[in-house]
């Protein structure tokens, strides 16, 4: 019996030393088990002492279908944001999702999408494509405005937070469960925090091979 490949990923947590002001700022660094960088994870602080204020943008945003794939893989929006999902390609996409946080489906379309989705709970959504087993991308949905997304460096910076207490919220596409840690940000206060998580294997279907005889177009 094989065992699915279990990678281990660390997170460092920094909080600097605020300045003269009531409000301080965390950078995450996540990482992998060699040290290298981890992308397209989603790090939210969730305040426990005060409902935050939450703004959804005014305009759709948009995760588009190019290249048969969706572009980003991984959107993190406030509730309350709406999506649209534009198609660039010739080829008709069909988009759907069967999350509990929003099921919704899009029939098969091109071009501008008809009717922009509003995500109305937090929680993560997985979308697919009912053409192209292999597209697939994820919506997470928070509760909170203090929250960014690591790009290719693997780096989270959040600032502008009052001083309080938050619970820490990490999520990436091959962890099983979101991961949670409290976290408090004090003015004048420095603090390292390592957290590990274990990885699953990545699930992803392997994309048709061009001109290929699939007739997955
Ligand atoms: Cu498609």
């Amino acid at each position: 019996m094989r065992l699915p490949t279990l990678t281990l990923l660390a997170f460092v947590l920094t909080l600097p030393a605020a300045a003269a002001t009531n409000s301080g700022s965390v950078r995450i660094e996540i990482k992998d088990p060699k040290g290298g960088p981890v992308a397209d994870a989603v790090a939210s602080l969730v305040p426990l002492d005060a409902a935050p204020g939450l703004t959804p943008p005014a305009e759709p945003l948009a995760v588009t279908q190019e290249g048969e794939e969706f572009r980003p893989y991984v959107t993190a929006i406030v509730v309350g944001t709406r999506v649209v999902f534009p198609n660039r390609d010739k080829v008709q996409h069909h988009v759907y999702s069967i999350s509990k946080t929003k099921k919704f489906d899009l029939p098969l379309f091109r071009g501008e999408s008809k009717e922009a989705v509003l995500f109305d709970q937090p929680g993560v959504v997985s979308l697919g494509c009912n053409i192209h087993d292999w597209m697939s991308a994820y919506v997470v949905v928070l509760a909170t405005p203090h929250f960014a997304k690591s790009g290719d460096h693997g780096l989270v910076s959040l600032s502008g937070l009052p001083a309080g207490r938050y619970r820490l919220d990490v999520w990436h596409p091959r962890i099983k469960a979101m991961l949670q840690r409290e976290v408090t940000i004090a003015p004048n206060d420095t603090a390292t925090q390592i957290i590990s998580v274990l990885l699953g294997v990545d699930r992803r279907i392997r994309r048709a091979p061009e001109g290929g005889a699939g007739g997955y177009k």
